[in-house]
Order: structure tokens, then C-alpha cells, then sequence
């Protein structure tokens, strides 16, 4: 080949390569294109529709929490069970009902309720203090006051009381601040609004009437605020409906709610009592269609576990949930710990009320017993956080709780002969020990039928000592 000849190929070669380079390079930018279109693509739809949380990751923090506060304070706690001098007879927060008191008459109790020891803060601690993960605070009650700034209402802390601060909006900072969920309580039944149960006086809770503006109050005074609660004192754990059981309160209408609120905030949990499945005070709803996150027990643990059913249990300290200033009748700290313990070996949640005095002072009994569970917890909280129903009922001995590969065996009655006995005779112990002395071992047997634990002379605790079952994964 003459050198002109080479020189020709070369020149050629010289094209064909730049033709390739660019063509490769078009291809690969088309590539970017495709890539960043296609990535664009998954990026539009993932910023366009955010991901809807299952049931499950919703109420994740909730199961894992297993214990709250309930508070219960508002207008009722001023006359706090006395009226005219007459002790009335009931729960405290049902004064203007129970002693037949006139709208017009309740509502001078506004001007009274001056709660000048109100410290949000000291109240968070105290619950944080005690174990508790959330505050469930009435909003409003079935008296229809208002413990927030409503734009909808003059009926509130704002406008009606020389306070004339939104003890929502520093409870609300005081969570945030100390990582306890703010939730709230909220009445459907309304004994001050003129479209709601205030024409019933003097039976504001009469089931047979009905109230022919009953929608107005819903569409233009209940939701306004339950969007306002929502939207500036949100994000919310829960929003705890009560007073479900009226006649204007409809099943459908619970459902309509429910979705009213998830549009206010997807995250958040809202209980059975928005609709009509709750059945009385046992709580738990009729069928798995009926509105609501989770069952709600009062005054009462469920018999046994409820699998794949999420409930909490409410409870009163002494017998009233608003503050009675002669109501002395308090459960023990040992009763209100072993509670605890059967609600969350059943895989429930416990909700535990205090009922602030009109100065806005947790009752001193109170304090005390939650200061005692909070040195109970200190020490067992692994026993109780995020842990599951017993995987054997209730053994006479106590109760247990599980998480992962861990029986949590709550001793309350300490066994004389030092030997305890649990019906898990297929289980192979990897380890076992006191959860108040993690590093002594203690010998376990197995034969047939059962389980026996040694274990030392003394309980490490008068009311329940935790032995900890460690499983070997099978
Ligand atoms: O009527 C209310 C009562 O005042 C209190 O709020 C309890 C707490 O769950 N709920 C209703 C009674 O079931």
C-alpha cells in the first residue's frame, strides 16, 4: 500500500472514529436523558404522592409506648364536686350535668378559674418521670370549654378566663421539648353549644333527644376546631374522641370524622370512640369496620390478651377523672404497678389519669404514686416498653411479657421454697437473671411440662420482680 494510501485510511479512520465518539457520546447523553427522565421520573412521583404509612408503622410508637397520662382539667375542677354547698354525687367533670346547673350559671365558673400554679413543664416531667411516653389532655370536655386560643369560640381559656393563656400551646412546647407525644381528648357531645346538647338542660346527656342543628355544630364549630387543634398544636399522637353515644351520632358520621382528621395529619392515631363501634365501658369495638385506631377499656382490663387488636385501658387514680376535692378513695402505687403490668401482658396500652386542682397542681396523692411507678419503671421498663402479650396466659405467680427472644416473668408473689415454675417446657434458656441484677445467673430445669427458676431468697422488689427468660433462638 503506497503511503498516500496509508495516509487516506488513516484519514478515514480518523472520521469513522470521531463519527463513533460522537455517536456514543449522543447515546450515552441520551442515556442521561432516559437515566435523568427515567430518575426524574421516580423522583416526581415520590415528591407528588408522599408515602401512605400502613396501620402498622402508625401505631409503632404507640405499641412501643404502652403507658400515658390522661388529664383531665377544665371548669369542673373550680367547683371540684360541691355546688351550692351540696356535695354532688359522680365523677367530677360531669358537675353541670349531675347538680342540673344552667349554661348561663357554669359558665361564671370561668371567671374563677385563674390556674396561677399551671407549669407545663413540671407536669411533662412528672409523667415523663413516672415512665409515661404520652399525654392525652382533655381539649375540650362535654361542658364545651376550651383549654385553647379557638378562633371559633369566645368560650375558652383566652377569652373567658383572667388566665388568658393557651395552656394547650405550653403543653404542646413542654412535649416537644421533653419528647413526650401530645395528644388530645376531644368531646363530640357539647352541653354549651346551642346546636349541640345545651337545649337538653337539664338533662344535657338525655340519648332520646335530638338536636335538628346538630350538623351545623359539626361542620362549622367541631371540625374548625379540630383542625385548629390539629394544624397549630400538631403534630399529634392522638386525637381521643369521647361522648360518641348521643343520638345525633352516627356510625357514618364517626367514619366521615375519621377521615377528617387523617386529612388533617395521615400520621396520626385517632380511638374507637369517633364512631359508634364501642361496646360501653368494655370498650373494645363490635366489628373490625367500625371508625377507630384502637379499643378503649375504662375502668377495666380486658380478661385475656386480644390478639392482632390494639386497646388501651383508661383508668382513674381515686374514682373520679375531674378534680373532687374530697374524692380520697386512691389505688395503691402496687395496685396502679401490677395494672400496668396485666394491661401490658395482654398487649394493651395503660392509660392513667390525673385530675388537676383549679390552681393547676397535679393532687399531691397522685404525684406521689406516679413517683412511685416511675422508680418501679426505672428499673422494669424493658419488661414494658414495646413488649407483647404473655405467650402463656396468666400464671398464679404473676404475669409475663415478651419482646423478641426475651419472657419477661413478673414475680408478684414471691415463691417460699425459692423455685418458680412456668409452662414452657419445649423452651430452651439461654440464660436467665433478675432485670434489678442482670449480672447474677440463675439455674434453670426443664422436664415434661414445665420450667423451674431458682432464685434467691429475697424478691428485689415488694411488688414485682422481673426474671428475665432469655431464649435461645430456635
Ligand atoms: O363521660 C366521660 C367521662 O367524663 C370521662 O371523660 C371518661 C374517660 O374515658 N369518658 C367518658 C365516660 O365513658
Amino acid at each position: 500500500m503506497t503511503k498516500t494510501g496509508y495516509k487516506q485510511w488513516i484519514a478515514v479512520g480518523a472520521v469513522v472514529l470521531s463519527l463513533l465518539v460522537a455517536l456514543y457520546i449522543v447515546s450515552g447523553c441520551q442515556q442521561e436523558t432516559k437515566v435523568s427522565a427515567a430518575s426524574d421520573k421516580p423522583v416526581a412521583k415520590a415528591a407528588s404522592a408522599a408515602k401512605e404509612l400502613t396501620k402498622d408503622e402508625r401505631m409503632g410508637w404507640w405499641r412501643d409506648a404502652r403507658f400515658g397520662m390522661f388529664i383531665h382539667w377544665g371548669l369542673y375542677a373550680v367547683p371540684a364536686g360541691t355546688y351550692k354547698g351540696e356535695r354532688i354525687k359522680g365523677i367530677g367533670e360531669w358537675i353541670m350535668n349531675n347538680a342540673k346547673i344552667p349554661v348561663a350559671e357554669y359558665e361564671k365558673f370561668a371567671a374563677q378559674f385563674n390556674p396561677i400554679g399551671f407549669n407545663a413543664n413540671e407536669w411533662v416531667r412528672i409523667a415523663k418521670n413516672a415512665g409515661m411516653k404520652y399525654i392525652v389532655i382533655t381539649s375540650k370536655h362535654h361542658d364545651g370549654f376550651c383549654l385553647w386560643d379557638s378562633k371559633v369560640s369566645n368560650y375558652d381559656i383566652m377569652d373567658a378566663t383572667p388566665f388568658q393563656r393557651d395552656i394547650l400551646k405550653e403543653l404542646a412546647a413542654a412535649c416537644k421539648k421533653q419528647g413526650v407525644k401530645l395528644c388530645f381528648y376531644h368531646s363530640i357531645m357539647d352541653w354549651h353549644h346551642p346546636d349541640a346538647q345545651a337545649p337538653f338542660y337539664p338533662n344535657y346527656n338525655d340519648t332520646n333527644k335530638s338536636n335538628p342543628n346538630f350538623d351545623r355544630y359539626v361542620e362549622n364549630y367541631m371540625k374548625p376546631q379540630l383542625a385548629e387543634l390539629v394544624k397549630n398544636y400538631g403534630p399529634l399522637g392522638v386525637l381521643w374522641f369521647d361522648g360518641e353515644w348521643i343520638k345525633d351520632w352516627t356510625e357514618p358520621k364517626g367514619q366521615d370524622l375519621y377521615k377528617y382528621v387523617r386529612g388533617l395529619q395521615p400520621s396520626i392515631l385517632i380511638n374507637n370512640r369517633v364512631g359508634k363501634g364501642r361496646q360501653g365501658m368494655e370498650g373494645l369495638s363490635k366489628s373490625e369496620k367500625d371508625a377507630g385506631d384502637f379499643g378503649t377499656p375504662e375502668q377495666q382490663v380486658p380478661a385475656t390478651g386480644l390478639p392482632g387488636v390494639d386497646w388501651e385501658t383508661c383508668m382513674t387514680m381515686n374514682d373520679t377523672w375531674g378534680f373532687k376535692s374530697y374524692d380520697d378513695n386512691w389505688k395503691s402505687t402496687e395496685q396502679l404497678i401490677q395494672t400496668l403490668v396485666d394491661v401490658a401482658s395482654k398487649g394493651g396500652n395503660f392509660l392513667l389519669n390525673v385530675g388537676p386542682t383549679p390552681e393547676g397542681l397535679i393532687p399531691g396523692a397522685s404525684v406521689e404514686r406516679l413517683q412511685g411507678m416511675g422508680q418501679w419503671m426505672a428499673v422494669n421498663s424493658e419488661s414494658i416498653y414495646g413488649t407483647t402479650a404473655s405467650p402463656f396466659g396468666r400464671p398464679e405467680w404473676g404475669r409475663c411479657t415478651a419482646k423478641g427472644n426475651k419472657h419477661y416473668l413478673h414475680v408478684f408473689q414471691w415463691p417460699a421454697n425459692g423455685k418458680l415454675t412456668a409452662p414452657l417446657a419445649g423452651a430452651t434458656v439461654e440464660r436467665a437473671y433478675l432485670l434489678a441484677d442482670k449480672k447474677a445467673r440463675l439455674a434453670v430445669t426443664t422436664n415434661a411440662d414445665k420450667l423451674t427458676i431458682s432464685l434467691p431468697e429475697k424478691a428485689p422488689d415488694a411488688i414485682d420482680s422481673v426474671v428475665v427468660l432469655v431464649l435461645k433462638n430456635n
